[in-house]
């Protein structure tokens, strides 16, 4: 196939803050479904995600789960990533804030920024957002709260770095001009041109002395990088960016990125303040960046505080991986916010998926095999109803294709709906079963269920990008090996394999009542928790001194059957301990094991034997014990 060119495009880099909901998944799905249909179609795709995982309030929230930042971004960085992985979105590379390489080029680039004059050292004060991260002016707050989340914003006053938007705002604008497909839909362009740019750019504090958790300023290290200039450079340090110019060969070949995939809250970041971060570094502008609606559960704002956050994979559970992305993907619009529910994705399924997809293929392939053994053969014929379902085929790969062009994904994946609907009504046009019942009719049975199977061919190929699995079921049903894009250069490529013998259906119809039933079952499952003890500080943690033990002696108490007496070499040391374990361990099981033992308890005699401590042992629910044991340690080391 012709290689039509690079390709790269990146998504938000998601705050690793907390689970992400079906809302941010979403931009990841439709970004992974973008990515697949440009390698479907010849280019050289290059895909990046990630985590945002700086700044105060993960530092505030890492707090409060009693971890450091770094123990607590890990946990939501792997959580994120499962959720990711969990939807089939192949990314080249899951970029996280934290990563060695992207720390080290912030730091490089806003050390250059500063040197040549554009970073500035002054005073600011202002209101304080934390959840967003921002400060504002009295002018910017709406009834006093935060602009962007409504959130209550604080007084703060910290010296500070600042960046000289100003500075480049004349350049900024010359670009959005010249480029109109630069910032889309057109409607996010205005707001961003009216409300922004008209009233003239303010300089950018761009660094913060109230918390550490984020990038260090090298040269003045008690600040720290804004999170938003840490978190933009990584499309440009994910592919290998060098401030100083050695540049890596991933940079080399993909960038200008071709599309930032965003959400529309964060354009403004991405239109304005990225752009001109890239005018300072003197690096060429992203082509494009596309701020998409956002997904509301009903007509209200997802939020975990108001409980009404749906999940991706409580949806897969229930549904499947391409059921929800299909969901996802044709129920957001271009630019108007689009809409969830559990009843609703029940009702999609239904109605799309099981009724029009789903049961066009299971008829075609049962009829292929009850009136052809599951072979057909390359037809010689074709009647105007033939004419119509090719050409509305071929012409669905151009609607795909100009819908695509322009990321209306939802109109793409209507378009490749109407082909399946447009095979139904094929079948009850030429009536099948009725051509059957005559032998006289057997070349046109042949010829109208080999059309039907090349339509759900194209379907398939097209539909590839959005629900791989599905497409790949599809390609295995009807035994075809012609699934690249090429294949959709004329109708008739269709090999006539035998199809398979017992299809499965693709999609169950469900019973909306019945499972939102058992949805509501499983989501009012209260949760699972362990019943803790009191807090320690880990000052009192370390008033027990635990160390390795090995054990070289062990025998059977000599008065009591639960107990076992073993001699027990902690470093220089020996020392007899009692324990209450010969239900679960033979003495000579015991010899030889470097167990956990506790040696500053007070020793004490059991039915006549003196105790020098105690063996650390697990014991789970179901009565199973077992003695903690390390492998590599040597005896006598402290535990900690
Ligand atoms: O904004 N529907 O991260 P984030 C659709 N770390 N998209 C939604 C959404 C919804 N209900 N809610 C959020 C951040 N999103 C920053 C980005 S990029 C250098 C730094 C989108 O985890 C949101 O618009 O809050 C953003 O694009 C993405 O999810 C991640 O949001």
């Amino acid at each position: 196939m012709e290689n039509k060119g690079k390709y790269y495009i990146t998504t938000a880099i998601a705050y690793a803050s907390g689970k992400p909901h079906i809302g941010n998944t979403y931009e990841i799905i439709m970004a992974d479904s973008i990515a697949r249909y440009k390698k479907l179609l010849g280019y050289d795709v290059y895909f990046q995600t990630g985590t945002d995982e700086h700044g105060q309030k993960i530092e505030e929230k890492a707090k409060a789960a009693g971890v450091t930042p770094k123990e607590f971004v890990d946990i939501q960085a792997a959580e994120i990533k499962r959720i990711f992985d969990l939807m089939n979105t192949k990314y080249d590379r899951f970029i996280r804030t934290t990563d060695d390489d992207h720390e080290l080029q912030v730091k490089k680039i806003f050390r250059r920024l500063y040197d040549k004059g554009d970073i500035y050292k002054s005073e600011y004060e202002g209101w304080y957002c934390t959840p967003c991260e921002s400060f504002w002016t009295d002018s910017q707050l709406v009834d006093g709260k935060c602009p962007d989340c409504g959130r209550e914003v604080h007084r703060e006053k910290e010296e500070s770095y600042f960046f000289k938007l100003s500075k480049y705002q004349k350049q900024l604008e010359d670009y959005i001009e010249t480029h109109p497909e630069f910032i889309q839909p057109e409607s996010r362009k205005n707001e961003m041109v009216n409300n922004f740019l008209k009233p003239g750019l303010q300089d950018l504090c761009v660094s913060r002395t109230s918390f550490k958790w984020g990038v260090p300023v090298d040269f003045d290290p008690k600040h720290v990088v804004y999170v938003w200039i840490d978190a933009l450079s990584n499309y440009i340090t994910g592919l290998g960016y060098d401030v100083d110019g050695n540049h890596g060969e991933l940079y080399k070949k993909y960038w200008p990125a071709d599309l930032h995939l965003i959400g529309k809250d964060i354009v403004r970041f991405h239109t304005l303040y990225w752009p001109i971060m890239l005018l300072a570094l003197d690096v060429p502008l992203p082509k494009q960046v596309f701020g998409h609606p956002w997904m509301l559960v009903g007509e209200d704002k997802i939020s975990k505080s108001r409980g009404n956050a749906i999940y991706a994979d409580d949806l897969v559970k229930f549904f499947g991986v391409d059921a929800v992305r299909y969901y996802v993907l044709h129920e957001m619009p271009f630019a108007q916010d689009g809409t969830i529910t559990w009843e609703l994705v029940i009702e999609r399924i239904n109605s799309d998926l099981a009724n029009v997809f789903g049961n066009l293929v299971n008829r075609t392939v049962a009829m292929t095999n009850k009136y052809f053994g599951g072979q057909l053969h390359k037809p010689t014929e074709g009647t105007e109803f033939d004419d119509d379902l090719k050409q509305f085929t071929l012409n669905t790969v151009k609607t795909v294709e100009d819908k695509m062009d322009q990321l209306r994904v939802g109109d793409s994946l209507e378009s490749i709906m109407e082909l399946f609907r447009r095979c139904n009504k094929y079948i009850d046009e030429t009536a099948p079963w009725t051509l059957a019942k005559d032998e006289a009719n057997k070349e046109r049975l042949n010829t109208v269920l080999y059309n039907l199977l090349e339509g759900i061919r194209f379907g398939a190929v097209l539909i590839s990008p959005f629900m791989p699995e599905t497409a790949e079921k599809v390609f295995a049903q009807i035994n075809t090996k012609a699934t690249d894009y090429d294949s959709l250069s004329s109708f008739g490529n269709y090999e006539c394999n035998k199809v398979t013998e017992k299809p499965e259906p693709l999609f169950a119809r469900l019973d909306s009542a019945k499972v939102m039933e058992e949805v509501h079952a499983y989501l009012d499952k209260p949760e699972e928790k362990l019943e803790h003890k009191d807090e320690i500080s880990i000052d009192d943690f370390a008033r027990t001194e635990i160390r390795i033990g090995k054990v070289l002696e062990c025998e059977k108490h000599p008065k009591a059957d639960k107990l076992l007496v073993s001699q027990i070499k902690i470093g220089p040391e020996v020392r007899q301990i009692v324990s209450g374990i010969a239900k679960w361990y033979k003495p000579e099981e015991m010899v030889g094991k470097k167990v956990l033992v506790v040696c500053n308890l007070k020793p004490v005699t059991l039915r006549g034997v003196e105790s020098q401590g105690m063996i650390l042992c697990a014991e789970d629910e179901n009565g199973n014990l077992e003695a903690v044991t390390v492998d590599k340690v040597e005896d006598g080391a402290e535990v900690h």
